[in-house]
């Protein structure tokens, strides 16, 4: 227990003050993009670098030279670069860095890239599920993006889920069109997806996302037994209101109790 809580004590110490790697470098910082990393043209997006590291300041690089340089925007070592106005120009491969301002100066390792995609200019793709109706819980979700016909070049494809920062999945084409798989669904695969597909080299152009996909995910309590049960219901982006389109489809199939959640929603 005792050397635990040294370790712990260490931890939280050292990292506070700067600790240093055994080859004398600074541990890599974080870099996120809010609200997304894959974001329409003309939109803004911020880039936060993080570290627990104290007294020092940062660069973001793009394609490996120096995009801006800041002081972080708190003592406790967060700095936010404000991109305005997306060009598709600012597309590309970033990381950050953050450097002592004291003795010695020693810099960190780079953070992970960030690949930023801009989308627009390319038409979108086209995004299916081969599933119909819906899907229990533990199952496997697959959603196929598909290049337009007259689309020609190599690309990649990534799968988006609305509200959250980085993609789902990227993956490579087979021939015209990708399958990703979403395995062991639960309610958390609840969203919106769509996908888009870009250009795995400088400039990064990237397409217009695809039509949004309603995947949602219900996890029913029964309520002698408290069992969790959950069904997809995967519905086309044409339905105005998805809550309501699977309603009349369950009615007939499940208790009372879960008619009257559906109908909530509707309301
Ligand atoms: C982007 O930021 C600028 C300046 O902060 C602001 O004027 C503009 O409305 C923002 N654009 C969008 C699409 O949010
Ligand atoms: C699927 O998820 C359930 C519950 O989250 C878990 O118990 C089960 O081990 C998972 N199965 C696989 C193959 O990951
Ligand atoms: C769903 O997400 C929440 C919060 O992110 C997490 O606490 C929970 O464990 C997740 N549930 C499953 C079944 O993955
Ligand atoms: C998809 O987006 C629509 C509109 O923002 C929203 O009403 C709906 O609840 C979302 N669907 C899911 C499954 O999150
Ligand atoms: C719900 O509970 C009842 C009564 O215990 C049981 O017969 C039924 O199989 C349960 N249903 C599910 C989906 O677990
Ligand atoms: C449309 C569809 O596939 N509905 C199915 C939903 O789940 C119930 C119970 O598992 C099936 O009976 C339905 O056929």
């Amino acid at each position: 227990m005792i050397p635990q809580i040294l370790i712990l004590f260490c931890v939280g110490l050292c990292v506070g003050q700067g600790y240093r790697r055994k080859d004398g470098s600074l541990p890599k910082p974080s870099l996120s993009a809010w609200p997304s990393s894959v974001v329409p043209a003309k939109s803004n997006v911020t880039l936060r670098c993080w570290t627990p590291t104290k007294d020092v300041n940062f660069d973001l690089r793009k394609g490996g030279h120096i995009e801006s340089s800041q002081s972080p925007d708190s003592a406790e070592g967060l700095a936010e670069f404000h991109l305005t106005d997306l060009k598709t120009s600012h597309a590309g491969e970033y990381t950050c860095q953050y450097y002592r301002r004291g003795r010695p100066y020693v810099s960190s390792q780079p953070s992970d890239v960030l690949l930023l995609l801009v989308t627009g200019g390319l038409s979108k793709p086209s995004l299916q599920t081969h599933q119909s109706g819906n899907v229990t819980t533990g199952e496997k979700v697959t959603l196929q993006c598909r290049l337009p016909d007259i689309f020609q070049g190599s690309v990649k494809f990534a799968l988006l889920k609305a509200g959250t920062s980085m993609p789902v999945q990227t993956r490579s084409p087979k021939w015209k069109e990708t399958d990703f798989s979403l395995q062991n669904v639960t309610v958390n695969d609840t969203g919106n997806y769509s996908c888009v597909y870009y250009r795995t080299e400088d400039p990064f152009q990237a397409s217009d996302p695809s039509d949004h996909l309603a995947i949602w995910v219900t996890a029913f309590v029964n309520n002698t037994a408290m069992n969790v049960d959950g069904h997809i219901f995967l519905t086309d982006p044409a339905f105005k209101s998805f809550g309501c389109t699977p309603r009349s489809g369950i009615a007939g199939l499940y208790a009372s109790s879960i008619f009257t959640f559906f109908r909530s929603l509707c309301t």
